[in-house]
């Protein structure tokens, strides 16, 4: 039982063992010399953080190929994640910390003198996603590693991730995000793992008894390379790993170009090849549309089912019963193209007949949807796809058919039935319809919250949903709280062990002991105390980037997520100015002090939301600089974004805004990290906002505004909002600060179109919303008022999230989407319990 203490996170209290101390010592010192070829006198930070990461890395992969071994041998079903997005971060305390080795770490590491902090900080965010969507597939993987789901994650390995922000004069600027530069201690490279990908050329068919056999001849190839990065659980019982594949050209170098002196040209395969995995598309909900961007996605579509075939014929010999030991998530319409390569492997290089390779192919895939915005549906022009894809094309166009001839079935003569299910977009230039493509190929579509999944069956995919009917199901996204409450929040998860007992960290339902102590005069005391040390934190953090003092003890009003006109920071920042005038007129009035903090990337592309940014700190530029407000309100803007910036804000944060406009969030997943780590919500009932409130109770959240039902009834009367801004002098006076150039006088034009559409073309419902948002905000501040009764309301947010946490989330994906067991929380290994 000893051997198990390694996987087990010390009880608190309990002193390191000596043994093990002086282990990690000696290994972090052999992998200093050995690895890094330095000797301690020598290294530098970065050194020291490699030669740790790298003494850890030897203890997961024990585990991980003890785990590999156990699945193959169990001939366990596997689950497949494709994802063009992993919003990692930093990995190393998080695999410390799941390993049970953080404390004995942090103990080797200061008898070496460094502090772990400092080594944490050294590791570069892996930034390959953009948001929520990508967030969402590194905690699942770290859920599915800690219920012992055998799993692979794939992925593109971007040699640039998402691009760094840099805030200039107010503006949003876009610099390349070198994470790679100083290696990546966390991959193992498989030279031995290549596969060719192929693209354009033209498909010969051969008379087959009618069996749909085509031999695709492509004109182009890429290679693509695995490099595995180890995902390991909670108490270090199983390891996953995530694959991520980079590519290059067959022939780095073309020897007979180089020798006629074209030096450039010698090399232009493979930069053509490279150029698949360079970067990131910075786009959040809008499609890329560009051919990289499709052949990003067949690239990494087509060798991890290469690999995950080869796989599964090594096991099992044949590729019949695929279905029973192999289930393909496709995260997002990104992966789509799956339903026409697993298509085109069975029938054209396995000789299935079309009908069973079918079956096969939907029994095996299922597909996440993470969007109702039409216009953020991925669809190619039908011209690109025959140039890139050719039998892709014809595979598509045979689906189809087969596809319409049951809508002609199920609605005789119903020309707009047909037109809306088909996967070919006919009245825009024709497109494939990416979206339909991965329904029709998928025997599970999820939505990723309660209302997303019954908005999806009511608007995008009704007519498919009537075809197809008992396919969508919901899926309500989760988050992981190895990280965004033990990691990020050490203090209140020692709290929460002391009061909840150290199986707290085992079985989040016993978060419900909290409940008990919510209205305790200590107990408040001590939980105030934590909240106010993560504050003081950020604050300094915030006064060494931008040198403004913020007061701990005020408000810490919190919008944090990429930048879009539906998540409406635009009316957090209206808002703000109301405010900043209502103060200005009654200086005396006894006002809350708050701090408006913001963080988030805007796509490079995305001007109006550029110009939000803009907008935001040439608010605060004044607001913070006006002697009449001093001590009551601040702005700020914190540039860069990214995981680790959200670890240090999530738990500081008092307030968390979740304000979009009804109908258009699917669910958000950083309203349950704020409201786990404390932080009231003020939200409208947006995606996941509804189960919160479900989940804390109506008096301890704050829902204002409208509903989606009010929403679409009122786009359909018309866009302009003078009505309401005639009806609210308080609007009406907001925005014409902001197109008087009261923040901008050095350009008072600047914001006119946010001026115009705040009037005119209020989409977004900013305006129409306004009045509601306002009283909501005067009622946080009179809650905030009454100390033991928001402190109350915040343990109780915390108590009553365990249903939020991605461990739920995965547990009904596996039983209800893959078929595949997953460990019992029982079944994990308990340390003792302390009261
Ligand atoms: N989401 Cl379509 C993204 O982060 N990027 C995207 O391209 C799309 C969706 C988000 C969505 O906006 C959030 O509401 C979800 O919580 C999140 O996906 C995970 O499902």
């Amino acid at each position: 039982m000893q051997e198990q203490i390694a996987g087990n996170y010390p009880a608190l209290g309990q002193p390191i063992d000596e043994l093990a101390l002086a282990e990690i010592k000696s290994a972090i010192l052999a992998k200093l010399r050995l690895a890094i070829g330095k000797d301690a006198g020598m290294a530098t930070r970065r050194d020291w953080y490699k030669a740790a990461a790298l003494a850890l890395r030897d203890r997961i992969v024990h585990r991980w190929l003890t785990a590999e071994k156990e699945s193959y041998d169990a001939g366990s079903k596997r689950v497949y994640y494709l994802s063009l997005e992993f919003l990692i971060g930093r990995l190393f305390t998080d695999a410390l910390n799941n390993m049970g080795l953080l404390p004995v770490f942090e103990a080797a590491l200061g008898d070496l003198g460094v502090g772990l902090d400092d080594l944490r900080k050294c590791e570069p965010d892996a930034a390959l996603g953009n948001g929520g969507l990508g967030r969402l597939a590194a905690c699942f993987m770290e859920s599915m590693a800690t219920l012992a789901v055998p799993a692979i994650g794939y992925g593109i390995r971007y040699d640039f991730g998402l691009f760094r922000q840099i805030i200039s004069h107010g503006w949003q600027q876009e610099y390349p995000d070198e994470w790679l530069s100083f290696g990546n201690p966390w991959e193992f490279q498989r030279a031995e793992v290549v596969y060719h990908v192929h693209f354009g050329g033209h498909v010969d068919h051969v008379d087959d008894h009618g069996r749909d056999r085509a031999t695709w001849r492509p004109s182009e190839t890429v290679q693509a390379v695995a490099y595995d990065t180890p995902i390991v659980g909670w108490r270090g019982q199983h390891v996953n790993a995530l694959r991520l594949w980079s590519a290059r050209a067959p022939d780095p170098l073309r020897l007979d170009v180089f020798n006629t002196g074209d030096y450039l040209g010698a090399v232009a395969e493979e930069a053509r090849a490279e150029s698949i995995c360079k970067f990131l598309y910075p786009n959040d909900e809008s499609p890329a549309g560009r051919e990289l961007r499709l052949r990003q996605e067949y690239f990494f579509v087509s060798a991890s089912l290469q690999d995950l075939v080869k796989r599964h014929l090594a096991s099992d010999g044949q590729l019949r019963g695929l279905a029973s030991k192999v289930a393909v998530q496709l995260n997002d319409t990104h992966p789509s193209l799956a339903v026409t390569e697993l298509m085109r492997i069975l029938v054209d290089l396995h000789n299935f007949r079309w009908d069973e390779a079918w079956k096969i192919t939907v029994a095996t895939l299922s597909y996440t949807n993470h969007t109702l915005l039409p216009e953020a549906l991925e669809t190619w022009p039908v011209e690109l796809f025959e140039r890139l894809l050719p039998r892709h094309l014809e595979i598509i166009y045979r689906i189809n058919a087969a596809h319409l001839t049951l809508a002609d079935q199920r609605c005789p003569g119903d020309i707009e039935y047909r037109a809306s299910v088909s996967l070919i977009d006919e009245k825009s230039g024709r497109r494939v319809r990416m979206g339909q493509l991965a329904f029709v190929g998928s025997h599970r579509i999820n939505g990723v919250s309660a209302m997303h999944s019954d908005l999806m069956k009511a608007t995008v995919f009704h007519d498919l949903n009537h075809l197809y009917p008992g396919r969508i199901t919901n899926k309500t996204n989760g988050i992981t709280f190895r990280r965004w409450l033990m990691l990020a929040n050490p203090k209140l998860t020692g709290l929460m062990r002391e009061v909840c007992g150290e199986a707290v960290l085992d079985d989040f339902s016993l978060f419900e002991r909290l409940e008990a102590h919510a209205s305790d005069n200590a107990f408040q005391q001590r939980f105030r105390e934590v909240k106010h040390h993560n504050k003081l934190a950020l604050a300094r953090l915030i006064n060494e980037r931008l040198s403004v003092k913020i007061d701990p003890s005020a408000l810490f009003d919190i919008q944090i997520k990429r930048i879009h006109e539906y998540k409406r920071q635009l009316l957090n920042v209206v808002e703000t100015i109301a405010l900043y005038q209502a103060i200005k007129d009654q200086p005396q009035r006894d006002w809350v002090p708050r701090v408006k903090i913001f963080a988030g990337k805007a796509a490079a592309s995305y001007r109006y939301a550029k110009l939000i940014i803009k907008l935001i700190n040439d608010v605060a530029e004044v607001v913070n600089n006006d002697p009449d407000v001093a001590g009551r309100l601040k702005v700020v803007f914190l540039a860069d974004y990214n995981v680790s910036l959200a670890e240090v804000i999530i738990p500081a944060a008092d307030l968390s805004e979740q304000i979009s406009t009804a109908g258009m969030e699917a669910s958000g997943t950083g309203n349950m990290k704020l409201a786990l780590n404390g932080a009231l919500t003020i939200g409208t009932l947006d995606g996941a906002n509804i189960e919160i409130r479900d989940h804390v109770g109506a008096e301890n959240i704050a829902i204002f505004g409208m509903e989606a039902g009010d929403v679409m009834v009122r786009r359909k009367q018309g866009l302009d909002a003078t009505d309401v801004i005639s009806r609210s002098p308080r609007l009406a006076r907001a925005i014409t600060a902001i197109e008087s150039g009261a923040f901008s006088p050095d350009d008072p034009a600047r914001f006119a179109s946010i001026g115009h559409a705040l009037r005119y073309l209020d989409h977004y419902m900013v305006s129409a919303d306004f009045d509601s948002y306002y009283e909501a905000q005067r009622g946080v501040d009179a809650r905030w008022q009454v100390v033991p009764a928001w402190t109350r309301a915040s343990i109780l947010n915390v108590a009553r999230m365990p249903w939020f946490s991605s461990d739920r989330t995965i547990r009904e994906y596996a039983e209800d989407i893959w078929n595949v067991p997953v460990r019992a929380a029982a079944a994990m290994p308990v340390a003792g319990q302390r009261g």
